[in-house]
């Protein structure tokens, strides 16, 4: 897993590198989770959109719904905006490539920066897109400081650190550790799992662990006692019989955010749910 950037320095070192970068850039990509593309867009962007043009991925396509993720493609060309929803464990970006070689003048390759929040899939997008053959390049005269560039297949690409907004309430931060892009860890595995509880409840989704671990629909249990269910079907017990609420949380979250629950996305475009 990669490094969870969470100080506000990083956001003001990251946003003053790529704007340094975004004048001798043709394109930037912002990779959001299609399961939350608004949750998950980059605090990075917005000002960096004023001087050069912003194309979105929309990772984990495998992961989400897959009519939401059609109405959320449909929602950015309305507003003329390139975005491609991609699986990035089976990428396919021939066409990406070809519709990225415009952007850069004739005499050059395409050159670009993958942005995004952490654990959103920049990584796995640049690979694709520069080939596996790609090399870390130095020594670009004028567009090389404190970045790490790759170039491969007609495409000069910069990678950057995941940074969330250091602003992001706390149910943001919760919402976030639900896909694996916050720490759960630090927000505190339980209260995540119970938010993730009470979400999957109040959206009639709670048929997802039914159907994975057979835990029936809760009546009007609280939270926690559904938590609780979970935890004894899964056999999260600690000696006496007594259910390993930590552990449960930990189960329940992670078997979210990697998918395993199924294709759930938590926001239709024009407002979260
Ligand atoms: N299922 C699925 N997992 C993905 C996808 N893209 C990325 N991942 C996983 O998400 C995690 C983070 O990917 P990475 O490229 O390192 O994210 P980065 O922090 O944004 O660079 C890794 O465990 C990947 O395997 C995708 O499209 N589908
Ligand atoms: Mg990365």
């Amino acid at each position: 897993m990669s490094r969870t950037v969470w100080y506000p320095g990083h956001m003001a070192k990251g946003k003053r590198t790529l704007s340094e970068l975004s004048g001798k850039l043709d394109i930037i990509i912002e990779v959001r989770d299609a399961r939350a593309p608004a949750l998950t867009s980059s605090p990075l962007v917005d000002d960096l959109a004023r001087v050069c043009p912003v194309a979105v991925v929309l990772s984990k396509r495998d992961l989400a719904d897959e009519r939401a993720t059609a109405r959320w493609l449909s929602c950015f060309e309305e507003s003329g905006v390139c975005a491609w929803a991609l699986n990035l464990l089976k990428p396919k970006v021939d066409h990406i490539r070809r519709e990225l070689a415009p952007f850069a003048p004739s005499h050059r390759e395409v050159r670009l920066a993958v942005v995004g929040i952490p654990n959103v899939g920049k990584s796995m997008f640049l690979n694709a897109l520069v080939g596996r053959s790609s090399a870390k390049v130095g020594g670009i005269p004028g567009i090389t400081r404190g970045v790490s560039w790759y170039r491969g297949r007609g495409i000069l690409a910069v990678d950057s650190p995941g940074i969330l907004d250091p602003k992001a309430d706390a149910e943001t931060h919760l919402r976030l550790a639900w896909l694996g892009c916050s720490k759960a860890e630090v927000i505190g595995m339980e209260r995540v799992a119970l938010g993730l509880v009470s979400y999957l409840r109040r959206e009639g989704l709670w048929g997802v662990v039914e159907e994975k671990w057979g835990v029936p629909a809760p009546g009007d249990q609280a939270d926690q006692e559904v938590l609780e269910a979970v935890g004894r079907r899964l056999g999260c017990l600690v000696p006496g019989g007594v259910v390993d609420l930590a552990a449960a949380a930990k189960r329940l979250v992670d078997a979210f955010s990697m998918g395993r629950l199924g294709q759930v996305t938590l926001e239709a475009p024009g407002g979260r749910s």
